[in-house]
């Protein structure tokens, strides 16, 4: 097989991000070039690396995502991985529509909680109309209210040495080689407490539909869709996401996707 060498420098000849979403073909066919030491694989995390260091340091770690308007939304939202989990756990909850279902917060916190979905829907919200890219080449434009994450964790109170949230689902996603896995994301504080990301109940001015993650699914905007967990069950604030599942903070991710997918 021939060398291919990428270099940071050669990444920036090409001329950016528009070559990671262009190289990733998508979530199926990534598994063959998803081995470590493979070229392409390499070639993604040195692009990701600065992919982050971009976001954070010349937009700022506030920088908002761009919002659109009611009359920008389209194509609904087109459902992608888990549509319909089939846990028992979840099952039970839909059959009541969700009155029994609460969020645990915990982990790392100094005042763990739990919230049904009327308490989260009596906090403030924020509703925000933006555009959700998957890493398979796709978009959709859609409306979405819910809890900032932020709220959240200010009554949690995180410690110290809390740097990442962790969001366990409901569903265990049985796509490629592995066989049936739970899903799971995690993203650090600095996008845990960015004004746009929020804990979504409600799309498109109706409650969140199964197929987009009821009764909870988190909203994180400047990042690929696969970092936007569906179906959370249970969050979680950990110092290191090394003994989560495969290491490496999320189910793509454990797969050979980069943990920072910035965009
Ligand atoms: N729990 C869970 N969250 C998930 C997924 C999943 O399979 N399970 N798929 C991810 C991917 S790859 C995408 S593109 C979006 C799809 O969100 P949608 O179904 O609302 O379009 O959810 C993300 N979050
Ligand atoms: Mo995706």
């Amino acid at each position: 097989m021939s060398k291919v060498i990428f270099n940071r420098r050669r990444f920036l000849t090409l001329g950016g991000a528009g070559l990671v979403g262009t190289t990733l073909a998508g979530c199926d066919a990534f598994d063959s070039f998803a081995r470590p030491g493979h070229p392409v694989r390499d070639f993604l995390i040195g692009a990701n690396e600065m992919t982050m260091a971009v976001q954070r340091t010349l937009l700022g770690s506030e920088a908002l995502a761009k919002e659109f308007s009611e009359s920008e939304i389209r194509q609904g939202m087109r459902p992608n991985g888990s549509t319909d989990p089939n846990n028992p756990d979840y099952l039970a909850l839909r059959e009541t529509d969700f009155s029994q279902y609460s969020l645990e917060v915990g982990g790392l916190v100094d005042n763990p909680g739990r919230y049904s979905l009327d308490a989260l829907r009596n906090m403030p919200s924020r509703t925000q109309i933006t555009r959700h890219d998957c890493v398979e080449g796709w978009s959709c434009i859609a409306k979405w209210t819910g809890v900032p994450l932020g709220l959240i964790l200010d009554e949690a109170q995180p410690r110290s040495n809390a740097n990442y949230v962790v969001f366990h689902c409901f569903d265990i996603y049985s796509g490629g080689l592995s066989g049936g896995v739970p899903y799971y994301e995690s993203i650090d504080m600095v996008d845990a407490y960015h004004p746009q990301t929020i804990l979504a109940y409600g799309m498109n001015d109706a409650a969140l539909p199964v197929a987009n993650g009821a009764p909870l699914r988190v909203r994180v905007e400047r990042q690929l869709g696969y970092k936007m967990a569906k179906y959370i069950q249970r969050i979680e604030l950990v110092e290191s996401f090394a003994d989560l599942h495969g290491g490496k903070g999320g189910y793509w991710e454990d797969r050979g996707y980069e943990w920072y997918a910035g965009i």
